[in-house]
């Protein structure tokens, strides 16, 4: 992946001490009740941390039995670009990134489409609690209790028409907030696209939360993707745009560099990435740096996705 260092602040100068202090507090405070354990005690907390819990209910039937990585794992180990590329930088430079009000528009093939506040998007639907394995494209995984609500209910809700093949997602694009897409390390904003009965499956969800509390700004707040099949990248954060189109969108990883990020980004260990293998992954948060397990085919949701792929050779449609 292309490398670029932005400026490293600290989260004592991006945040006024007053708030850095509370903030801290705050967190002490906490201990001792329920999630306490799984709570941040570094810094790069967001202020996710001072609205209240959200209610939802847990999904068993979609989730995994894995131990879920802490919250600070999941916190502090990133990869969300428009922040900065090392995975130390979402936690740091996201603090301050404002998620209200925040407004998802959906256009394209579809009867219905507009522009919509966040929480009257989200209305209509009951939050529910997965955890998923989420498999990074760089050979290394976690396990991350999500809160979300199933795609495919919200794009029934706008009556795609016959035409609507593929659905895009975009990123918000915004370098005033987002130090990395001042750089041109990709062709911002960030796409990413999936074909319709992907979209449609019952596995992908749009995520608002994890851990029951909202999304941390660096985990793509407010509003992201999760497709547990595919390669983390599929995983669209910060999403203001949902467009049905007729032909395949073009995505951002797919674009910078075509031979290694496929549009279907499925999770293959027969097919290495250009640079590495894919055959094994590092657990974040387990063993040591060399510890590897067996990477899953379609990470290891296949029985309920690899129907989807009958008939494709995933060899050459990766
Ligand atoms: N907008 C945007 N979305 C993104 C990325 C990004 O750089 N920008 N990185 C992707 C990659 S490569 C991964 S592995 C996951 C990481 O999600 P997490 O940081 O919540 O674990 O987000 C994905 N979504
Ligand atoms: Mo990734």
């Amino acid at each position: 992946m292309p490398v670029y260092r932005p400026p490293s602040i600290r989260p004592s100068e991006i945040t006024p001490e007053q708030v850095y202090l509370s903030r801290r507090q705050l967190l002490g405070g906490l201990a001792g009740i329920g999630l306490a354990s799984a709570m941040p005690r570094a810094s790069g907390q967001s202020m996710a941390l001072v609205e209240p819990p959200l209610s939802f209910t847990r999904n068993a039937r979609y989730s995994t039995p894995e131990k879920a990585n802490s919250w600070s794992d999941i916190t502090q180990y990133n990869n969300f670009y428009e922040f900065g590329t090392d995975k130390a930088d979402p936690a740091q430079n996201a603090g301050d990134f404002r998620t209200r009000p925040w407004t998802v528009t959906v256009d394209g093939e579809a009867e219905l489409r507009g522009q919509f506040d966040l929480d009257s998007f989200l209305k209509p639907h009951a939050l529910e609690e997965r955890i998923y394995r989420l498999r990074c494209v760089e050979a290394w995984s976690m396990v991350i209790p999500w809160v979300g609500i199933p795609l495919g209910e919200v794009l029934k809700r706008f009556k795609p028409t016959s035409r609507a093949k593929f659905v895009e997602f975009t990123t918000l694009l915004d370098p005033k907030q987002m130090p990395g897409q001042r750089y041109p390390v990709l062709d911002w904003p960030y796409a990413e696209g999936l074909r319709m009965d992907e979209a449609m499956h019952p596995l992908v969800i749009l995520a608002v939360g994890l851990y029951g509390r909202v999304l941390p700004n660096q985990n793509g707040a407010p509003l992201r993707l999760v497709v547990p099949w595919k390669y983390g990248f599929k995983s669209i954060k910060s999403i203001v745009r949902i467009r049905f189109t007729e032909m395949q969108p073009k995505t951002s990883w797919q674009q910078s560099a075509p031979q290694e990020y496929g549009f279907f980004a499925n999770v293959n260990p027969a097919v290495d990435h250009p640079r590495w293998s894919q055959k094994r992954e590092r657990r974040i948060g387990q063993g040591s740096l060399w510890d590897r397990q067996p990477t899953l085919p379609f990470n290891g949701y296949a029985d309920e996705v690899a129907s989807l792929y009958r008939g494709l050779d995933l060899a050459r449609w990766f």
